[in-house]
């Protein structure tokens, strides 16, 4: 997007991941799947982890006070029951590092309307009617933007919706670097991929699983019991065929490729492997094998965020003692952006 582009090279920072989940309902396997179970990965491979409940995110549409606060100690406790570990990764939220909003402005003035206003995201949310969305939610790139580079972070968990938003981070590092003539914030790369980078809606395999979905039988929810998930899952739209068992098979069989990718990415495995072994089983055995995977799976983490949030102090101390530790990281980043910018801090 822009005519000069100054790319710095990575080497030249700290291995560093961040990432982050709105806390603005209730969590499903989308976000298990497609980012946290990446970001534990992450934590436990050669890298500096911040993980953060952005909660200044969740408000560019409406949130009752209470279920905020409610959501953003239930969102870290699905961090910790998930395998995130407090003393290998930052886990904060992101009101609590005043430096997110700070960067954010400076990246406001950066960012055009044009890069803005081609975010599908945007485009989706606010639906037919954009007039009254917030501007929070037209403008949040640029603040995602932030919370990425106040930690001059090297690398980015997230699943394939987010794709469009890292590329407009990209660019408004490469933009700032351009018009101050530094090398100053890394371009970072993306981390997307694996068998369930979009895991898509149970009811239609065209369409991502979200929380925001009308239908509760479209998601399966962390929260959901043994029980709950055995139903959605049987209930789980499918096609009259057997599976096939090569890859190629699931083309035009979006519901099918769905299935198959979760099952894969529950158990460590590749659509390809799965494939090897339930090619030619009818859905009505495969359905059972994918129930029993996924509870297996997911019933310890629901137990254990349970357990977690029967003691709020204990969640809030966590996320401050993170808070502290990325403060630590971001304000010197952001004086220097200060410095580079002119802004006089006598
Ligand atoms: N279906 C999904 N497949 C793979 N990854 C997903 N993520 C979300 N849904 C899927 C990833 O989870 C991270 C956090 O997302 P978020 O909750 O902060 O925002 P979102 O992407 O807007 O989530 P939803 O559920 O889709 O919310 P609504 O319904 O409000 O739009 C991100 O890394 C995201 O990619």
């Amino acid at each position: 997007m822009t005519d000069a582009v100054q790319t710095p090279s990575l080497d030249n920072f700290t291995k560093r991941v961040f990432s982050g989940i709105q806390p603005s309902g209730g969590l499903t396997l989308g976000n298990y799947l497609g980012a946290v179970k990446r970001f534990v990965e992450m934590q436990n491979d050669d890298f500096e982890t911040i993980y953060c409940v952005v909660d200044q995110h969740a408000i560019t549409v409406w949130q009752n006070p209470e279920d905020l606060r409610f959501r953003t100690r239930e969102i870290a406790a699905f961090f910790m029951a998930s395998g995130l570990d407090p003393s290998k990764s930052i886990l904060f939220n992101q009101s609590a590092v005043p430096e997110h909003a700070q960067l954010g402005w400076i990246f406001n003035c950066v960012a055009r309307m044009g890069w803005m206003q081609r975010m599908t995201q945007f485009k989706d949310k606010a639906g037919k009617n954009a007039q009254n969305a917030s501007l929070g939610l037209f403008g949040y790139p640029a603040l995602m933007a932030a919370d990425i580079l106040v930690y001059h972070a090297t690398h980015v968990p997230v699943g394939d919706d987010q794709k469009q938003h890292l590329e407009l981070t990209r660019d408004i590092a490469i933009k700032f670097n351009h018009d101050y003539g530094v090398d100053f914030f890394p371009v970072t790369e993306p981390v997307i991929g694996g068998p369930a980078a979009r895991v898509m809606s149970l009811r239609d395999g065209s369409k991502k699983m979200s929380k925001s979905d009308p239908s509760d039988l479209s998601r399966i929810n962390m929260s959901d019991d043994a029980d709950t998930i055995a139903k959605k899952l049987r209930k789980a739209k499918t096609d009259p065929d057997a599976l096939p068992s090569e890859e190629v098979g699931l083309e035009g069989r979006p519901e099918a490729r769905n299935l198959v990718a979760i099952y894969a990415a529950l158990g460590e495995e590749t659509v390809e492997t799965v494939l090897r072994d339930v090619g030619g089983k009818q859905f009505s055995e495969f359905k059972p094998m994918l129930v029993e995977r996924a509870v297996e799976k997911l019933s310890p983490i629901s137990g254990e965020m349970n357990r977690l949030m029967q003691d709020g102090a204990e969640i809030d101390r966590v996320l401050k003692e993170g808070s502290l530790k990325a403060r630590a990281i971001a304000e010197p980043i952001l004086r220097k952006t200060y410095d580079i910018v002119g802004m006089l801090q006598p």
